[in-house]
């Protein structure tokens, strides 16, 4: 797509398709962060975190979503705080949090972590040392301000929200990062096609496409036809191009390529480089995305980042014989650290987050971003 024909994308997107209720909000807040941080010199990194959901009604009682939980961005923009970033973090509402990810979404309720002493509630023995650690963490964020917190729920309410946090990051320069890890929907509805309310499942019921809202004369995206439901969705333009051309030129862009087929996977992450010519793909497997991830970078081609079989967790369900499969070089074990040859971590030696590896790389590669920009300009 040229750049004539994009820009016309664009702004058909974002004319159909209305800002979010707290776009205002939230813009408001990022200025102050940006501006304050851009003061003071400092990095600072947006990490997009979640899936994004494609409503199929106005007053949306059904929508598609995926399987994003969240974990890689909430990981890595803790790891972005520890390596001296001020983190804006973009997420889908309700996904994995910065820090109380620790306490959320497990099998255990953050209660088990309690107990009553005293006739007050305190952290039981056996947690008190890791929460320290992670209530240290999250404090310390807190009181330097270097943790923003903004939220989406929609495909759109996403890419309203990516736009202009994007736009007002444009005066740090080289030294904003954009860390692309939300699983953002390749299809959506547009809201000229959206019928009002909710899709009836009984023919009885059933809408004619004229009374179902306003599709402009246009056949709903989602409707029913006879007993089935037809979800009929289109693609949503490709933004990145959008973000490394026009809304941040000078920042380093980072996005991330999910695949399921190994095969795939680093012809897939070349391609998306060579297609948006920004600065770094990291690739990963469905199945192996705790354990290892394929970063794809014109500065230096194509390096994988493994965690030691020994310290990969094990509270995931992935599937541990595909890692190295996506590696056309078949260096899997590259890299490693002498492995203990063992199914489980054992007692006492944690489990290595792959973000922990990951987080270090992306700012060591943008450090040399920084550095080439700077050298461009003098
Ligand atoms: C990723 O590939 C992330 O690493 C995951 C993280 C979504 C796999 P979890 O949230 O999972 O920890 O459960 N994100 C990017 C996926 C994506 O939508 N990429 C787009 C694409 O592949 C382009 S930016 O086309």
């Amino acid at each position: 797509m040229d750049s004539a024909a994009l820009q016309s994308a664009e702004s058909h997107y974002f004319t159909n398709n209305p800002p979010p209720k707290d776009l205002k909000v939230n813009i408001t807040l990022a200025r102050e962060f940006i501006t304050r941080h851009a003061d003071q010199g400092r990095r600072v990194v947006l990490v997009t975190s979640g899936g994004t959901i494609v409503p199929l009604e106005t007053q949306m009682v059904r929508y598609i979503d995926n399987f994003s939980a969240g974990t890689r961005g909430a990981t890595s923009a803790e790891y972005f705080l520890q390596n001296g970033y001020a983190v804006i973090f973009l997420h889908r509402q309700f996904s994995l949090l910065p820090y109380s990810r620790h306490y959320s979404h497990n099998t255990r309720s953050f209660l088990d972590f309690m107990k009553e002493g005293d006739g007050r509630v305190v952290v039981d023995e056996q947690h008190q040392e890791e929460m320290m650690y992670v209530l240290r963490q999250y404090m310390e964020a807190k009181r330097n301000n270097t943790l923003l917190i903004l939220s989406f729920v929609t495909i759109t309410e996403y890419l309203w929200d990516l736009r202009e946090v994007a736009k007002l990051m444009r005066p740090l320069g080289p030294k904003a990062i954009f860390y692309l890890a939300a699983a953002v929907s390749d299809f959506f509805v547009p809201q000229d096609r959206m019928v009002e309310h909710k899709i009836q499942s009984s023919e009885e019921f059933a809408q004619n496409a004229e009374d179902s809202g306003d599709t402009s004369g246009k056949l709903p995206a989602a409707r029913t036809e006879g007993r089935s439901l037809i979800i009929d969705l289109e693609p949503v333009p490709k933004f990145l191009k959008s973000l490394v051309d026009g809304w941040a030129p000078e920042g380093m862009i980072v996005s991330f390529k999910l695949e399921t087929d190994p095969s795939l996977l680093v012809k897939k992450a070349t391609h998306s480089l060579k297609n948006y010519q920004h600065h770094l793909v990291i690739g990963n497997l469905l199945l192996t995305r705790k354990w290892e991830v394929v970063f794809v970078s014109s500065i230096d081609g194509e390096k994988w980042i493994r965690v030691p079989s020994n310290r990969r967790t094990k509270s995931f369900s992935g599937v541990e014989s595909l890692v190295g499969a996506a590696d056309p070089t078949g260096k899997k074990d590259a890299g490693e650290e002498p492995a203990i040859q063992t199914h489980s971590i054992p007692q006492g030696i944690p489990a290595v987050e792959i973000e922990s590896l990951i987080v270090p790389e992306v700012a060591a590669l943008h450090t040399k971003f920084i550095q080439e920009m700077q050298a461009r300009k003098s």
